[in-house]
């Protein structure tokens, strides 16, 4: 299996973050790759590649343009007004208001961003574009490999994450949706039918609200219940799809304190379903925040179930390209995620 992987994920390392009402060190930080990166090279997992230029093109095919633009300009416009800190936004159109984009940065802020969890630094564009151009690098290698009838699979290590970002707002440490990205790339490459499956503890409402409509991508996700949960408004089961896209999304959340084996028979629906649909390429969301000393989680997976999880995975017997997500405990989370790609390794 092939690592894809870029230095540039430093450029995003966010100070503090609001948690319970105190200012804490960010969870989602650079030491989270570093993590990974060791356990990759300690078990030679496989080669370890930079990425490929893509260019812009396959995020503005499921990113809104202007949000694109307010990333890369953002920090400009922040620093022009006069400010120092990290962007954090204060205010949000929540209940009735116009739909009409702010002048000055601080509107814009909130009209974009999803809450308060993910700092906009200095270097974040710079992060999550290459974390983007990561993860489509890995995407090209599956093409390749379903064009070549392999069952080839890649892994993209890098951050910041991705699955909470939707077409047109950034949250959940997320700014550009490289799973989402991904999907739709493999769909221009020709690959009919894509499947993305989310792992990560967090339900994926970004990659959600990309697909929602459309019968071409299938997601599911299996997540701590959003009545619980982080992100709260998105994530429960009756959220099926709409229109086409109708029966092609599956949330399954399950409770706080959720154990492996409740845990994987949502993944053998999860994975029955991909089947079912006839998907060509699965895309995984690899978030190991599952894990029972997780810091942000609720369910109780422990570290030799990730094995399990990835032989499931790999089952499944096509083309899979794993994309890094969340994951906190950052003493486990290099084996506990390399666990699920192990199965690969040869
Ligand atoms: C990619 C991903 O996993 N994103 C998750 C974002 C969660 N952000 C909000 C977390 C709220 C943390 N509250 C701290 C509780 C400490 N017990
Ligand atoms: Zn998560």
């Amino acid at each position: 299996m092939k690592i894809i992987y870029s230095d540039q994920h430093y450029h995003q390392s966010p100070k503090l973050e609001l948690a319970g009402g105190d200012l804490v060190p960010s969870f989602e930080n650079p030491s989270r790759a570093e993590h990974v990166l060791e356990r990759v090279k300690k078990i030679g997992l496989g080669e370890i590649i930079t990425p490929d230029e893509f260019g812009l093109r396959p995020l503005l095919a499921v990113h809104d343009s202007g949000y694109i633009r307010f990333l890369q300009t953002a920090w400009q416009e922040w620093t022009d007004a006069g400010f120092k800190g990290e962007i954090i936004p204060l205010c949000w159109p929540a209940g009735q208001a116009s739909d009409v984009l702010p002048r000055h940065i601080k509107g814009k802020v909130g009209y974009y961003a999803q809450g308060t969890d993910s700092n906009i630094t200095d270097g974040t564009w710079i992060a999550a574009l290459a974390a983007a151009q990561s993860a489509l690098t890995g995407a090209a290698l599956v093409c390749d490999a379903v064009k070549n009838g392999h069952k080839t699979g890649a892994f993209s290590l890098g951050r910041p994450p991705g699955h909470h970002a939707a077409k047109a707002s950034y949250g959940g440490y997320s700014f550009l949706n490289n799973a989402a990205i991904t999907a739709q790339y493999c769909r221009d490459q020709g690959i009919e039918k894509v499947a993305v499956l989310d792992v990560d503890f967090h339900h994926g409402n970004g990659t959600q609200d990309i697909f929602y409509d459309r019968d071409d991508v299938f997601f599911a996700s299996i997540h701590g219940d959003p009545m619980d949960n982080f992100p709260y408004f998105w994530g429960h089961a009756s959220e099926c799809g709409t229109g086409q896209g109708e029966r092609f999304n599956l949330n399954l959340p399950l409770g706080n304190g959720t154990q492996f084996q409740v845990w994987r028979e949502a993944l053998k629906n999860c994975l029955s379903a991909i089947d079912n649909f006839g998907a060509e390429v699965l895309i995984v969301s690899l978030g190991v925040d599952t894990f029972e000393e997780d810091p942000i989680s609720a369910f109780k997976l422990k570290t030799p179930d990730y094995l399990v999880m990835g032989a499931d995975i790999a089952d499944l017997g096509i083309p899979t390209l794993f994309v890094m997500e969340g994951g906190y405990n950052v003493e486990a989370l290099g084996v506990n995620m390399i666990n699920v790609l192990v199965v690969h390794h040869f």
